[in-house]
């Protein structure tokens, strides 16, 4: 089997690196010899041409440098300033600076000619996610005609909203250079075509063929998952572990787990959360919700406020309503251990997953593979993220309805046990048919089949 080349913004660190991209993809780089590449971490002044080993671990690793001003403006800037508000339809959130997009590309193109100098002929390349978007142009520009296939995380962009990029067009020809685009949703997949036909004039072949110009490229969803099996596992053996308190306590709880992004509809739900106990006083101390939300992005003005006014309204709602025994929202704005995280998600009765837009959204999938199948908790899910086109038999919800997220909390928290096995038991098979390992398999399969560079020159 041909080499695999993962490429990241981030290599997986450590000697026993996690996560759901490792365990999706780390057989497959061991079976194929294959490599990791993607960016230390460290910022250095001046970054070396070629790539540097990062001794054991389980698979190759190789890692690139960046300076200070390259994490601020490839990273920071144009990655996290332009590009991941504008997937997630949040034009007013962009800062856009050209000098940013210029170290984005110059990065790019740093880490092409990295790249190239590595390449075997039959290498196979999957690049992830928006910090590389133009890796598969640069790579061209260099001669490289390797299968070169590309996942984005996030969802795609709807045609207006890339109208209001800076380099909305030219984004375009750099996806073109791609063999295969992997997106989350069958959604995205019609954003894609719609916007490359409007920003572009590209052709829609059919739903999974666009060409615009000279060059086709094949698209399709592969729908991102984790390893349900594993982490139902993980869940059960660690809901044991967990403090007395929780464990045995007769209080309902509620829990979400997300990066504190603007992305992820915190305010609302704690709004809507706050709605739920002004309407049923009869809840009071008997439910609780825990919101562990671990920081991201620090710096940036967005993440700064956000922060601000998750923990204005989480103080607020505590203030109206708790006692001296009960305070309604517990915010841990720290990482904690998976294994806990694992055990939490089955201690807990209701999952509130409800962000503005989500690509996909693992915790959705996580909260659902942790259930104890006799007892399962509810999954309460947005409309918004990529998982509610795979879980219809969560309660689907509109984030920005406060009332109908406060009703929904209510349906969650009374819902009949053999209500609540049905859907769980159609969610986790869900799960088990399509998961991480089926994802990049698919991927990479149909990677594999599409025509090579040459052949279809
Ligand atoms: C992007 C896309 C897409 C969270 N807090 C802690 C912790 N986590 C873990 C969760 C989950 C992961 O982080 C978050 O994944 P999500 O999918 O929910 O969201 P993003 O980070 O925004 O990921 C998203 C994903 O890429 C994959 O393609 O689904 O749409 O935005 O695994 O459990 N893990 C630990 N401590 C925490 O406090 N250990």
């Amino acid at each position: 089997m041909s080499r695999l080349i993962c490429v990241s913004n981030r290599i997986p660190t450590g000697p026993n690196p996690s996560g759901g991209l490792v365990v999706a993809l780390a057989d497959v780089l061991d079976e194929t010899g294959g490599i990791w590449v993607g960016s230390s971490g460290d910022t250095v002044i001046n970054p070396a041409d070629t790539l540097r080993e990062i001794e054991g671990g389980p698979f190759r690793r190789l890692a690139f440098d960046l300076t200070a001003d390259e994490q601020a403006r490839y990273y920071g800037g144009y990655s996290n300033s332009v590009l991941w508000p504008i997937l997630h339809g949040r034009a007013d959130l962009m800062q856009i600076a050209s000098e940013d997009l210029a170290v984005y590309k110059s990065v790019n193109r740093r880490i092409a000619r990295m790249l190239a100098a590595l390449l075997q002929p039959d290498d196979r390349l999957w690049v992830h996610d928006f910090h590389l978007l133009p890796l598969a142009y640069e790579l061209r520009v260099l001669g490289v005609t390797n299968r070169i296939g590309f996942f984005l995380h996030t969802p795609f962009t709807a045609p207006f909203e890339m109208a209001a990029m800076p380099n909305g067009l030219e984004m375009c020809h750099w996806l073109m250079r791609y063999d295969l685009i992997g997106l989350q949703s069958d959604r995205d997949v019609r954003k894609f075509n719609a916007s490359l036909a409007a920003v572009a004039e590209a052709e829609v072949l059919d739903d999974h063929m666009i060409r615009l110009g000279r060059e086709t490229v094949q698209v399709g969803a592969y729908p991102i998952s984790i390893d349900a099996e594993e982490f139902a596992n993980l869940a059960e053996a660690q809901f044991h572990k967990l403090p007395e308190g929780i464990v045995k306590s007769s209080r309902a709880l509620m829990i979400g787990v997300d990066r504190l992004d603007y992305t992820k509809g915190l305010p609302q739900r704690f709004r809507a959360f706050g709605e739920f106990l002004e309407r049923h006083q009869d809840w009071h101390r008997k439910v609780s919700l825990l919101q562990i939300a671990p920081p991201t992005r620090d710096g940036l003005k967005a993440y700064d406020t956000i922060r601000e006014e998750t923990e204005t309204l989480a103080g607020r709602i505590n203030g109206a309503n708790a006692d001296l025994g009960w305070a309604p929202i517990r915010f841990i704005h720290r990482p904690i251990p998976r294994e806990t995280l694992a055990g939490l998600y089955r201690a807990a009765h209701v999952g509130l997953v409800t962000p503005l837009m989500d690509g996909m959204n693992l915790v959705a999938k996580e909260f659902v593979a942790a259930q104890n199948p006799a007892d399962p908790g509810v999954l309460i899910l947005s409309h918004f993220a990529g998982a509610a086109e795979q879980m219809e038999d969560a309660l689907l919800v509109n984030p920005h309805d406060t009332e109908q997220v406060a009703t929904t909390i209510l349906t969650a928290l009374t819902m009949a046990p053999g209500e609540r096995r049905k859907r769980y038991e159609r969610l986790m098979q869900g799960l088990l048919d399509r998961d991480v390992h089926w994802w990049s398999r698919a991927f990479l399969d149909d990677l594999s089949s599409t025509p090579a560079a040459e052949d279809a020159a």
